[in-house]
This record gives C-alpha cells, sequence and structure tokens, in this order.
C-alpha cells in the first residue's frame, strides 16, 4: 500500500496521462514526500517537452541524482594551491624577496619574446651610452603625466631609471601601466644623456588553443554568497540548488561547481557589520552554508575559495578557509577546500580562480576601466600575468617569500568574484568568467552607485565551451 501524501503526489502524474513502472514504485517508497513532489512536477514538465509519457525507475534514479551517466567525467586536479606554501616573511626582508621574486619569474616569462635578446640591465645602460636602442625591464615604480610628456619610473635588481615618452599612442599604453607592474621598454639615448622610452611591452598572454574536456561536462562558477548577510539571496540560491537535482538535462550534466570567494559575509568586516547580519558567528554561517551544499548531490564536486569576507588571513595569498571553523564541511568527500587564489583542473581543462580583490584598486587609478566591466579589469590582469599588481593600496598583500600572484601557467578558463556583476568575455582564447553574486544591493553598494546583478548561475560545457546561465532574479531584466 502506498503511503497516502505519495499517492497524492503520484496523481498528479497519472492525472497527466503518465504511466507509471511498477519498477518506480519500490524506489518511491523511500523517498521524501516533500521533495518528491517537485521533482514528479519537473519530471513531468521534462517528459512532457520529449514526448514521452511512462515513467520509470531509471527516470527517478537519474533525477534523484543517484544513477549517473557513467560516459560523463569528473575528473580533477588541484595544479596550485597556496595554502600550504604561505609562510609569511616578515616586514621589509620580506618584500625585498616577494618584488625580487615578482622580477625574477615575470623575466622568465618574457624572455619567450625576441626581443628579450637584447636586454640589458639598468645600471649598465646607465654607464654606457649606445647609437643602437635596447631593453630593459623591471616593475613600474611610478608614472608621472606632465603636460604633453609622460614620465615613467622603472626598477630592476641593478637600480632604476626615468624614461620619457613623448608619442602619444605610447602614452596611451602607459597609462594603462599598473603601478608596480612588470614591463619591458624598449630605451633610446636621447641628446642630454635622458632615456627615451619607445616601446612598452607588458608579459600577457601568447597565442594559443586551450585544453578541452572530452565529455559534455559541465561546471557551474559561482562567488560572492554572503551567506549570514541580511541580503544573501536565500530563496533563489535554494531554488539553484534544487535545479541542480532536478531532471533537466544540463543539471544532470553538472559535475562540478566553483565558489569563487565571499561565501560567508564573515564578522567585522566592516563598522557596524552586525546589524546586517542574520547569523552573528562565523560558525553559523559556515553551518547555514553546510546545510545549503548538502543539498547538492554527492557527484558533484564543489571547490570552494575564500575572499576578503571570509575567515582566515586577509592578505593575499589567502590559505583555505581554517578547518576549526567547520571540520565538516572539510570533511565531505565531495567539498574541497581551496586557497586564494587556485589553479584546479577539470576534465583536462584548466581554470585559474581568483576571489579579484585588486580589482578595486586598478579601477580607482586606471583611466576607462570601471565596476561595470569586471572583465576589462580580468583582461588587464592577464596582460600583466599578475593577478595583484598594485602594492600599498586597498588590497593587503603578504611579504612572501616567493610572489604566489604571478600568472605563470595560462589558463583555460578565468574565474574572478569579488564585483557582484556577472560578465563574461574571451580573451586571447581564454574564458573569463566573472559569477557575479548571490547577495542583493546592500546600502553601502546603493550609496556608492554599484548596481549589482545578482542571482544568475553561470555554467560552461566543458566541452564546447559553450556558456549557459540560469537566472533566479525576478527582478533582473538586463540579464549580463
Ligand atoms: O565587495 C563588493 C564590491 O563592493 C567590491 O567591488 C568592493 C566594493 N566595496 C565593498 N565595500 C567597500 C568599501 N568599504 N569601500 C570601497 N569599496 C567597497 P565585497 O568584497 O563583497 O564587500
Ligand atoms: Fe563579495
Ligand atoms: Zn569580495
Amino acid at each position: 500500500m502506498l503511503k497516502k501524501e505519495l499517492s497524492l503526489v503520484l496523481n498528479y502524474a497519472l492525472n497527466k496521462g503518465f504511466q507509471i513502472h511498477p519498477s518506480a514504485f519500490e524506489f518511491l517508497e523511500n523517498v521524501d514526500v516533500k521533495k518528491l513532489e517537485r521533482i514528479i512536477k519537473e519530471i513531468v514538465r521534462e517528459k512532457i517537452k520529449q514526448k514521452s509519457f511512462q515513467i520509470n525507475q531509471d527516470d527517478l534514479e537519474n533525477y534523484f541524482g543517484i544513477k549517473e551517466d557513467k560516459d560523463l567525467l569528473g575528473e580533477y586536479k588541484i595544479l596550485f594551491d597556496p595554502s600550504s606554501k604561505i609562510t609569511s616573511a616578515e616586514g621589509i626582508i620580506g618584500y625585498n624577496f616577494l618584488f625580487a621574486s615578482r622580477f625574477n619569474k615575470l623575466k622568465r616569462i618574457i624572455s619567450d619574446r625576441p626581443e628579450s635578446k637584447l636586454l640589458k640591465t639598468i645600471a649598465s645602460i646607465k654607464s654606457s651610452k649606445s647609437n643602437e636602442d635596447v631593453y630593459v625591464c623591471g616593475l613600474v615604480t611610478a608614472r608621472i603625466s606632465e603636460r604633453n610628456i609622460t614620465k615613467l619610473l622603472v626598477e630592476d635588481p641593478s637600480g632604476s631609471l626615468e624614461g620619457i615618452i613623448f608619442d602619444n599612442d605610447l602614452q596611451k599604453t602607459a597609462d594603462l601601466l599598473l603601478n608596480d607592474q612588470f614591463v619591458m621598454a624598449r630605451i633610446g639615448f636621447g641628446k642630454n644623456s635622458g632615456f627615451i622610452i619607445k616601446d612598452l611591452i607588458s608579459p600577457d598572454i601568447p597565442d594559443q588553443s586551450s585544453n578541452r574536456s572530452e565529455s559534455e561536462t559541465f561546471a557551474v562558477f559561482l562567488s560572492d554568497l554572503h551567506i549570514g548577510s541580511k541580503y544573501f539571496m536565500e530563496n533563489e540560491f535554494k531554488e539553484f540548488i534544487f535545479w541542480l537535482s532536478g531532471p533537466d538535462p544540463v543539471a544532470r550534466k553538472v559535475r562540478f561547481v566553483l565558489i569563487c570567494g565571499d561565501v560567508v559575509d564573515g564578522v567585522g568586516i566592516y563598522p557596524n557589520q552586525d546589524k546586517e547580519l542574520v547569523c552573528q558567528t562565523i560558525e553559523e554561517q559556515l553551518k547555514k552554508m553546510e546545510d545549503l551544499l548538502d543539498k547538492i548531490p554527492d557527484h558533484i564536486k564543489i571547490f570552494i575559495m575564500p575572499g576578503n569576507h571570509d575567515p582566515g588571513r586577509r592578505a593575499l595569498p589567502q590559505p583555505a578557509i581554517p578547518k576549526k571553523f567547520n571540520p565538516g564541511l572539510w570533511e565531505r568527500e565531495n567539498v574541497i577546500m581551496l586557497g586564494n587564489p587556485a589553479v584546479i583542473s577539470l576534465n583536462g581543462v584548466k581554470v585559474l580562480m581568483f576571489h579579484g580583490q585588486s580589482i578595486d584598486d586598478i579601477v580607482k587609478t586606471t583611466p576607462g576601466l570601471s565596476y561595470d566591466s569586471p572583465t576589462n579589469v580580468m583582461k588587464q590582469l592577464l596582460r600583466t600575468r599578475h593577478l595583484s599588481p598594485i602594492y600599498g593600496s586597498q588590497t593587503p598583500i603578504a611579504p612572501e617569500l616567493e610572489d604566489l600572484l604571478v600568472i605563470e601557467e595560462i589558463p583555460d578558463i578565468f574565474h574572478v568574484g569579488h564585483v557582484h556583476r556577472a560578465q563574461l568575455d574571451l580573451y586571447k582564447g581564454i574564458l573569463l568568467v566573472n559569477s557575479g553574486s548571490w547577495q542583493n544591493q546592500t546600502p553601502f553598494q546603493a550609496s556608492v552607485g554599484m548596481t549589482p546583478n545578482p542571482g544568475i548561475a553561470l555554467m560552461v560545457n566543458l566541452k564546447t565551451f559553450q556558456v549557459l546561465h540560469q537566472n533566479y532574479n525576478s527582478n533582473l531584466d538586463n540579464i549580463l
């Protein structure tokens, strides 16, 4: 005998002309009726689309996420995680090491370019004037625009050089250079022993073709949930989690969920934050996170990275959210806790994940870049081959012995969050994904005129790189 509630749920399908195969009944005896009610409705909708009117055990097993397509690969590797590499050298010595490491790593990257054969140290060109142009490379320490010239200060381990730019187009290129970024410059010798900068070359990304997954597995890109905040879109997020275990053919192909920081809203992150929190402790916030993620089927791997609101260290690079706040999350087999930044491989597709704190500093100092277009800032990071070039502004950077923020490996997908605006783009074959947020506009954001587009889940087919989205925000007309 079927339970009464179960019969009511099944009547919904039967009334629509569906047959329920006997094999399905046994399965149904043991499921949560509340969950079943929604799933049956979704199965009915899906089957009508497919013009099929029988529900059998296989359907139910698939839709409940119990039986999955075995041909769909779900393999991952962690290629880089700073958590275990963090040493935090102290004070000025640490920063000397950090900048030396930045210089050496980027010089190695730029040495692939033909011009690098003509590279000289700054000290050597200062001591011997030549008729031929030469190249130097170093970190930009200052940029000064005066009337119709631009002066650039570049430093390498041997010394510092002030170069003058007369050319208008080159001045525009110089305007886009970020403080402390690495650059290569062609130098001509002026009549009055000055140095004239004639070309500026960023390390940038060479043309390349991206790695693809063999199977049409989907990865979901999320960030900035801000769980614990009054403005966290809990209902919409739950709807999305529910969709993940539903019968939609795309949902059935999802094997990875990536969460790119600001998972929780945190405690004491900004003044009077407690008034905007529904969960007042980190533990409570992370427990809520665990309860929400619990509804994601086990065959989906969930990658969690910290942002500036999450517990642990504030300065970049950040270690993974410490285990002590929620050992349960760490112990889950399908949850992988990462530091910020991190590089993972999903079925061979390399994904560089970075929360995106440095975007704030870059939009402040770079003409033409703004919060409305985070992917343009992401392109700038790729050109500089560094995730947080500017030192000493709003984004804290720890004095590590090695600069772990240099983009050494070229990713296939670059995933960033932080600015709460979902956006997509392509740069030199790299798919750029800013995954937006799941937090409604906060009073602070309203006061500075930031308009987020929260409640959008972006998902990428790892074989074709086709991007799909699900919009859970009923207030959003202009989706992307
Ligand atoms: O930040 C979401 C976005 O809002 C991010 O671009 C920074 C900006 N933001 C947030 N708080 C501030 C303050 N106090 N000053 C300047 N800009 C801010 P999130 O990391 O989610 O808080
Ligand atoms: Fe955020
Ligand atoms: Zn953030």
